[in-house]
């Protein structure tokens, strides 16, 4: 398959934090990044997200004193998973991976900046009422279908796909560019409710000649 010009590529925080030795490693993460560079090649538009935290943010257990990593507080809008504190605005750990074809991107998406609201979605914050304006910006340049990598399946990459869908673009997961946390079989709920949604599943083998 030939990715068309209403293809884009959506490559979810491919960042230091998230690959081995980061604050919030994701077990095998490093192997998303070459299949994501031979996509970056091959795809004629691509976008990619970072994930961007003020140091107090709600999501860090830090900030939630008593409470330990991994755990799920109930928050104003839903259940918080409590995480290590990770992708700090500006710091090393929130860098985009170096070893990442980055330069083509035609846009940086950067998500849970407001203290008080996570964002594990590319479009929608935690609260499920604001847009990160991801939506508006595709259907404005016209793409019709988001092809989703990156890190980590069953939480930011897992909402981006949902929530592409609930915008009404056509999703596809690339499954060998993603690697999961796996909390208590996220990874397998998620591959579940991306398949309710219509969320397809593709190999990155899937695209090229
Ligand atoms: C992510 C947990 C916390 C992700 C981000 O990128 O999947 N997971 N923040
Ligand atoms: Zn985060």
């Amino acid at each position: 398959m030939i990715p068309s010009g209403r293809d884009v590529l959506l490559v979810i925080d491919v960042q230091g934090d998230f690959l081995p030795g980061g604050a919030l490693a994701v077990s095998d993460g490093d192997a998303v990044i070459a299949p994501i560079n031979r996509l970056l090649a091959l795809f004629p538009h691509a976008v990619l997200t970072q994930d961007w935290h003020p140091p107090d943010h709600v999501s860090f257990v830090t900030s939630h004193p008593g409470r330990v990593s991994f755990e799920t507080v109930p928050l104003a809008y839903g259940p918080q998973v409590l995480w290590p504190e990770h992708c700090v605005q500006g710091s090393a750990g929130a860098a985009l991976s170096p070893a990442l074809a980055a330069d083509r991107a035609e846009l940086v998406i950067r998500k849970g900046h407001h203290r008080h609201v996570d964002s594990y979605s590319a479009f929608m914050e935690a609260d499920r009422i604001t847009p990160t304006g991801l939506a508006g910006y595709l259907r404005e340049r016209g793409f019709t279908r988001v092809v989703l990598c990156g890190l980590a399946t069953d939480y930011c990459v897992a909402w981006s796909a949902l929530d592409a869908r609930a915008a009404d673009f056509e999703a596809l997961v690339v499954e060998d560019a993603v690697r999961g946390i796996d909390l208590d079989g996220s990874v397998a709920r998620a591959w579940a409710d991306m398949q309710a949604a219509g969320v397809g599943r593709i190999t990155s083998g899937a695209f090229g000649t």
